[in-house]
């Protein structure tokens, strides 16, 4: 089993992420941290803490940073609806989330040394601050796997990849830890798009993750729709399984540095950059069954 630290911002392709993760065997979730990106920070959080309540599941959840380290929050709620949800209304937790989320990655590093993999997939927030406060945690994660970037072009500007637009100073802090940075952007994402008659198959299984994915994928045609989406991509699910499944994927290695003046969020091949293993294709026909297989 990988052991896996989930930083997220809920936000329905997080929240596919999570379920694939709980239903996965080969993937031990420790704990997961929440960030301020597709939504506020608030809502990231309950909506994680209510995710695992939906599921039945067990996890600690703890809450990180509210805005970017220099900018302000630019959030996807065309995306995601207004509380990162969609329309979704899963019921309320009791439970709170800790603030110390930082000390919880050196808390489970220190306890599993090269062990864990940090697995990023909203704005890179948490993770630079985490680096900066306690430098130890190169030293002691196994590496880093983040869903951002792009080599082909951007989704927020022609640019630019949404999470690492959100904070760019962040995303040059992480790329340059000198950690294993695996960059699972849109290059390989994109790869993963589906149609909702390509994944009826998951409808057919009444297993609670299945379940739920289907209301979630439901929910992103009804939001995304309503833009003009007739697809829609397992962003973060996608970058989740490269940390384990990564005969999936295609990655070269390649200098990369974050952009962050007009072109603000492009992550630009230069030899300034850090050395980061970018996920150039992906397979789409693996992952289906996979989702299927998983899920059920
Ligand atoms: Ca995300």
């Amino acid at each position: 089993m990988q052991k896996i630290i989930l930083d997220c911002d809920p936000g329905m392709d997080d929240a596919l992420a999570i379920i694939t993760g709980l239903a996965d065997k080969n993937i031990d979730i420790l704990g997961i941290t929440t960030v301020a990106g597709n939504v506020e920070l608030y809502h990231t959080t309950r909506n994680a803490l209510n995710l695992l309540k939906y599921l039945d599941e067990d996890i600690d959840v703890y809450s990180g940073k509210d805005k970017p380290l220099l900018r302000d929050l630019n959030t996807a709620t065309e995306f995601h609806g207004e509380t990162g949800m969609g329309d979704i209304d899963l019921p309320n937790s009791s439970m709170e989330s800790s603030k110390d989320y930082a000390e919880f990655y050196l808390k489970y590093a220190e306890k599993f040394p090269q062990e864990i993999e940090l697995v990023a997939v909203g704005p890179l927030t948490n993770i630079a601050h985490a680096l900066t406060e306690y430098p130890e945690l190169k030293y002691l994660l196994k590496g880093i796997t983040i869903m951002g970037g792009s080599l082909c072009g951007g989704n927020i500007t022609p640019y630019a990849e949404f999470n690492i637009y959100v904070d760019p100073e962040a995303a040059n802090i992480v790329f340059n830890s000198g950690l294993i940075v695996k960059m699972i952007g849109l290059d390989a994402t994109m790869k993963g798009h589906f149609t909702a008659d390509e994944l009826e198959d998951i409808r057919k299984s009444d297993s609670k993750y299945s379940k739920v994915t289907m209301e979630i994928f439901d929910a992103m045609f009804r939001v995304r729709g309503k833009i003009g989406m007739t697809s829609v991509v397992f962003h973060d699910t996608i970058a989740l399984l490269s940390a384990i499944y990564k005969d999936a994927f295609k990655f070269e290695e390649k200098p990369i540095l974050v952009e962050t003046g007009d072109r603000r969020g492009k992550t630009t091949e230069n030899f300034k950059g850090g050395k980061i293993l970018v996920a150039v294709d992906f397979n789409k026909e693996w992952f289906k069954k996979y989702l299927i297989e998983t899920l059920k």
